[in-house]
């Protein structure tokens, strides 16, 4: 398979064919009936512009006490675990013995997008994390681990798979955009982005 390394981003374009991502799809359907999207607010109170659930042992949550990950749901219910056939692309594209203990769902409307930052969350940074894309196409910035400085970008599509290893771990990223109806994927449009981590 064929792998792009861009500012130590390692880029797995169109890993996962067609049918893969639909039962990705059908798989998290399924976790998102046990735990619902929800609107997160940054401890500052505005309002993402994302939406977010999550699966496994842990799942980042935001509010007025700060960013942190949390065995359970705002609204009180466990995670779901983490679908087999994610946990699957996690153990190609790392060849990691040790499972995550997250998988982060972010969907993205029309107008949503994400602020460059930092995952500086996790207990332990020598391990990487990865990025699954589904639906629409999203603009993805990549920066330095020191903020500011030259940054490059990418359209991430529906299949694509990137790991965030080594210096890029902690490198500064973002999504600029989507193009929304881009992808025929999500029947009503929209992005879905995984990221698998190791918490603690
Ligand atoms: C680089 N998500 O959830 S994925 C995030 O598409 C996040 O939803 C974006 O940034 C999205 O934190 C970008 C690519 C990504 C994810 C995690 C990283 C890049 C990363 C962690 C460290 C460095
Ligand atoms: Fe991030």
């Amino acid at each position: 398979m064929q792998k792009i390394i861009q500012k130590g981003f390692e880029i797995y374009p169109g890993l996962l064919p067609r049918s893969d991502q639909q039962g990705l799809v059908s798989d998290l359907r399924a976790c998102l009936q046990q735990a619902p999207l929800f609107a997160p607010r940054t401890p500052g109170a505005k309002p993402m512009s994302i939406r977010m659930s999550a699966a496994g042992r842990l799942g980042w949550v935001t509010d007025q006490r700060g960013y942190r990950y949390e065995p359970r749901h705002p609204d009180g219910m466990g995670w779901p675990p983490i679908p087999a056939a994610v946990l699957a692309i996690w153990a190609q594209v790392t060849g990691l013995d040790r499972q995550p203990d997250c998988c982060l769902i972010n969907w993205y409307g029309q107008s949503a997008r994400m602020g460059l930052h930092q995952d500086k969350d996790e207990g332990d940074f020598a391990f990487p994390v990865v990025s699954i894309s589904l639906g629409d196409d999203g603009l993805f910035r990549m920066g330095n681990v020191e903020r500011g400085g030259k940054t490059e970008s990418i359209w991430l599509g529906s299949g694509d798979v990137v790991v965030m290893g080594g210096a890029a771990r902690l490198a500064y990223h973002g999504i600029d955009r989507i193009r929304f109806g881009s992808s025929t994927l999500l029947p009503k449009g929209g992005r879905i982005n995984l990221t698998l981590r190791v918490v603690r």
